[in-house]
């Protein structure tokens, strides 16, 4: 454990009439009882602070004004945080509390601090202690005093945590499993795991992370060391909070539902599918389909290394079959109503905003609510509350209590359970839709890279993707395919059995996307920068654009200088699921494209590639010598695209143990090197997984 401790924290209030203000300065002075000092500082200020490089927890106590705007003087700090081009993890280094002030009399009530809260969410900052909203109308002083005792035990752990934080955990764990799981640890615990280094010992069959985590007693020792002892006691389940939804299904049949209404923040366009191919041979493990977008009626504005994310419906089979589990099959067209439960406790409930008013029950399955999440424990304990057969019950309870950690990891998420098999599996189960309502986060859009340049494909938009699939098991007796990409390839099927690419007519269907445009991940402005795209799999989708982009440029403005532009793809075999082929010999061809080097990590014995390296990261060794002069001699980008738990990981290994060979470093000059390559932003990553 380190040393003395600096027990400081940022205290920023946004106050409007002053109340924020002084229960910020009531706070300050409370803080050096406790041992802390506070900076206090007004959000107006924005200039004199930096949340982006704040090492120290932040609180935050914020009025609401209006009918529930923020403060004035905050106005200028939302307006930061709001803006879109921030990614999701800007924030991600941050743990903060925050203290709302409202009036109940109004309908925003506590908004003021209720956006800033969602906001430093979705940038990826995380609570070391609950927000409080203090009501004017009944007394601020009801939460504001019992939430600043409260504060300085919060801030106490979070303290000591951050004591641990400097060791390297080694965790005896399943190599494969890793670090998998980590954000998802159940109890107090993620948050400690998240600031500490971990690191797995690849080849031990020892317990999973998860596991480990779990079960304390199966925590290596020295996890045992590097954690305060606080932090171990943190191993519990959260309590169970009481329901606080009622969902009443009306008699009046619901109107059509408006996808608009699920995503208002983002432009919406419903766009045709044009053609679908498939890219892998019928034998192969995975199936990769390529799909073409028409594009050309719409404002999109489509750059090479951009996004876009597709709002698809859960599977119509699931959602009646969950419709019938819950015995609601008669009134599948009809209204739900969902209000807060009168005198419900938990603090700021709310009818999530994504869910339309007038929306059918089919609706809310369909389009609203992700029922193919892995039901979280606090869920399955809500269930066994709804089962009345008492094995059951106590199998539900088991897998939800502090010793199932690995049961509940190998029963629930290992298998990809929803929802829908626990209530085939454990039939005397009957929750009321509120509960699913309550415990189902909101249906995600799916996000894909586009595969194409506008400059070559005008109109169009490519994009490919794996048909994911999930096999059978207790309480699904059929294999199941991904929620979207699964609904994709249902839409283009028929299509797909073609070698060459189908064009789809008649009743073309048509899908609702939206753009996620990318700030980060683009070619090179400077087209004589040399670059080197690493991307195994559905990893290459970009570099297609990007090459189909400079491959036109190269014929349209032939005195430009281009720079050196490597690529290095992997599959599994030459024959069976190598992408684009062709299309990549005709870039080396033109010369786009200086240099391809592809790995096949499962070609048979025998064959031209069986010896050749693996994966990319082993083909990246080989030049080793090349890619040091690309990045550090001549100033050129590196890109990464794919398998984010893995692949993505192990490129990074290979590329400080470049650094290191190549240039006679140590391990952390070469990771120096690489985080300077990212922050001049030349070395770019678009992972997901
Ligand atoms: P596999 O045979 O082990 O699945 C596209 O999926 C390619 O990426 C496949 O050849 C796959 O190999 C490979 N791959 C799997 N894990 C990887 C990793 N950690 N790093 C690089 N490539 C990987």
């Amino acid at each position: 454990m380190s040393g003395a401790l600096r027990r400081r924290f940022l205290l920023l209030y946004g106050t409007q009439k002053g109340q924020s203000q002084a229960i910020a300065e009531e706070i300050s002075q409370q803080a050096e009882q406790y041992g802390f000092v506070a900076d206090v500082v007004s959000l107006k200020d924005v200039n004199t602070f930096s949340l982006e490089n704040e090492k120290d927890p932040v609180v935050f106590v914020i009025s609401t004004t209006g009918t529930g705007d923020p403060p004035d003087a905050a106005l200028k700090f939302v307006k930061t945080i709001r803006n879109k081009e921030l990614p999701d993890d800007h924030f991600v280094h941050l743990r903060y509390g925050l203290l709302a002030l409202g009036d109940s009399e109004y309908t925003y009530f506590c908004n003021g601090g209720k956006v800033v809260d969602q906001r430093l969410e979705e940038l990826g900052a995380k609570h070391f202690y609950d927000t409080g909203y203090a009501d004017d109308c009944v007394g601020l002083e009801m939460v504001v005093d019992p939430w600043i005792k409260g504060l300085w035990d919060a801030l106490d752990r979070e303290f000591l945590c951050r004591a641990g934080s400097t060791k390297t955990i080694k965790v005896s764990n399943d190599a494969t499993n890793g670090n998998k799981n980590i954000m998802e640890v159940p109890g107090n615990l993620d948050l400690h795991l998240q600031t500490m280094s971990l690191e797995g010992e690849p080849g031990t069959n020892g317990t999973s992370l998860n596991k480990a985590v779990s079960d304390a007693g199966s925590i290596e020792h020295s996890l045992v060391h590097s954690v305060p002892p606080l932090c171990q006691c943190s191993l519990n389940i959260p309590a169970l909070p009481p329901p606080f939804l009622d969902a009443v299904i009306l008699d009046s049949v619901a109107k059509g539902t408006d996808l608009r209404r699920l995503h208002p923040e983002d432009e919406m366009f419903s766009v045709p599918i044009r053609q679908a191919k498939r890219l892998t041979t019928k034998d192969a493990v995975k199936t990769t389909l390529m799909l073409e977008l028409d594009i050309a009626n719409t404002t999109i504005d489509l750059q090479p290394g951009d996004s876009f994310s597709i709002v698809c419906p859960n599977p119509p089979g699931e959602v009646t079959d969950l419709i019938d589990k819950l015995g609601l099959s008669d009134k599948k067209d009809r209204q739900v109503h969902l209000t807060v439960k009168s005198g419900t406790k938990k603090r700021g409930a709310v009818v999530p905003g994504y869910i339309p008013e007038n929306c059918s029950l089919e609706s809310l399955l369909t389009w609203c609510l992700e029922i193919r999440a892995a039901p979280k424990k606090a869920f399955l304990r809500a269930l066994a509350d709804c089962t009345s057969d008492a094995a059951e019950k106590r199998r539900l309870l088991e897998l939800c209590s502090k010793q199932g950690g690995s049961d509940y990891n190998g029963f629930i998420r290992d298998r990809a359970i929803s929802v829908l098999d626990l209530l085939n599996t454990f039939p005397s189960c009957r929750p009321p839709l509120d509960l699913l309502v309550e415990h189902l986060p909101k249906l995600q859009p799916r996000s894909y890279s586009a595969a194409s340049s506008t400059l070559f494909h005008p109109g169009k938009l490519f994009f490919l993707f794996n048909v994911m699939s999930f096999e059978a098991c207790s309480g699904r007796t059929l294999p199941r395919k991904g929620v979207c990409t699964g609904w994709l390839a249902d839409l283009a099927r028929g299509y797909v059995e073609e070698s060459e690419p189908a064009a789809i007519t008649g009743g073309e269907p048509q899908i609702t996307m939206f753009m996620r445009p990318s700030t980060l991940f683009r070619l090179p402005p400077d087209s004589s920068v040399p670059m080197i795209m690493v991307g195994p799999g559905t990893g290459i989708a970009p570099y297609i654009g990007f090459l189909q982009h400079r491959e036109t440029q190269r014929r349209q403005k032939q005195e430009c200088v281009f720079g050196d532009t490597w690529l290095f793809f992997g599959c599994r075999s030459h024959q069976k699921d190598y992408l684009f082929r062709e299309e990549l010999r005709r870039f080396v061809e033109n010369g786009t494209l200086t240099r391809l080097e592809v790995s096949f990590s499962r070609e048979p014995p025998g064959t031209t590639n069986d010896r050749g390296p693996k994966y990319v990261q082993d083909n990246l060794r080989l030049f080793s010598r090349d890619v040091v002069r690309i990045l550090t001699k001549e100033n050129g980008c590196f890109y990464v695209c794919g398998d984010a738990k893995n692949m993505a990981q192990d490129v990074n290994t290979a590329l400080v143990d470049i650094l290191c060979a190549e240039l006679g470093v140590d391990k952390l000059e070469a990771m120096k090197t690489l985080a300077s390559l990212k922050s001049e932003r030349r070395y770019l990553q678009d992972i997901w997984g």
